[in-house]
């Protein structure tokens, strides 16, 4: 049975990158049948971190490692539990894989692929070894696409107010309430060059009686992992549906980069790494063609 529920995680997660894939298609937009499969576990690691993860894994759950060894290997022979870690993680983490920036991770959820609890395996041998929630498991084996690792940012609270929506042209974007999430099933495409018409719907606990939040964008133009003051591409106040055109710059580099959505009743702070008090942060993979 677990072999079964870790093919089918591995399937699910061919058919992701396969969507990714169309998603680079320029000209290629069926987003709206597309839409259920948006992934929100985030847990989008860097090759520098899904070694780390695998580190962590190795301290904190070897047991663990060994199982899905078994699993993949279908094997009971007598094999040593450190020839067993090698062999996965030279099918990980090869140097192949590793040269082209494509290393696997595992990443872990409850068995309808939610992370109710927020947790994440860790992402370097020098952190502590958390307790894993009982009813979680490993759901996929991802592969590495961000190149780089961005500042992490969260709302203290985001029980009466948080992000419900985010469209860019035709780009949508429909979503829960979460403290932070990542939107790594699929990529948005930018035109370089190009103004993109962008909406931001907050969601509120009491509808009608919407809170007054601030909204801010940020985009890492430049890939460097981080975003600088001038790459704050929206910032706004109010209680309704924030609107706006995004310019796109002429000259982006290529590959992956983030975009940074964040709305908070407490203000928020222009500094994208500051922690938000009341709303939500969301992270989108972005690509400029
Ligand atoms: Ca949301
Ligand atoms: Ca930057």
């Amino acid at each position: 049975m677990h072999i079964i529920k870790f093919l089918l995680a591995l399937l699910l997660l061919v058919a992701a990158l396969n969507e990714r894939a169309e998603a680079s298609v320029p000209g290629h937009s069926n987003d709206t049948h597309q839409q259920a499969k948006f992934s929100e576990l985030g847990d989008l690691l860097t090759v520098e971190q899904a070694q780390g993860r695998f580190a962590w894994l190795s301290k904190c759950y070897d047991g663990l490692l060994v199982e899905l060894w078994e699993r993949m290997y279908e094997s009971t022979d007598v094999v040593k539990k450190e020839e067993k870690l090698r062999q996965l993680k030279a099918l990980w983490l090869s140097d192949t894989a590793l040269a082209a920036g494509k290393a696997q991770y595992v990443t872990f959820a409850n068995t309808d692929f939610t992370n109710p609890y927020q947790w994440y395996a860790g992402t370097s041998a020098n952190e502590a070894c958390t307790i894993m929630p009982p009813e979680y498991e490993p759901i996929a084996l991802k592969t590495t696409v961000l190149p780089r690792s961005y500042c992490e940012n969260r709302s203290y609270d985001h029980e009466w107010e948080w992000i419900s929506e985010v469209t860019v042209d035709d780009f949508t974007h429909q979503s829960e309430k979460h403290a932070h999430s990542i939107v790594s099933g699929k990529v948005l495409v930018l035109r370089a060059n190009q103004a993109s018409k962008v909406t931001i719907k907050p969601g509120n606990k009491e509808p009608e009686f919407p809170s007054y939040v601030a909204a801010r964008v940020w985009l890492d133009w430049n890939h460097n992992g981080q975003f600088e003051s001038s790459e704050m591409v929206y910032r706004s106040a109010s209680s309704g549906v924030f609107r706006f055109l995004l310019d796109v710059p002429a000259t982006v580099p290529e590959g992956l980069t983030l975009m940074r959505v964040a709305t908070d009743a407490g203000g928020g702070s222009d500094n994208a790494c500051t922690r938000i008090h009341y709303g939500e942060v969301e992270d989108y993979l972005v690509t400029v063609r």
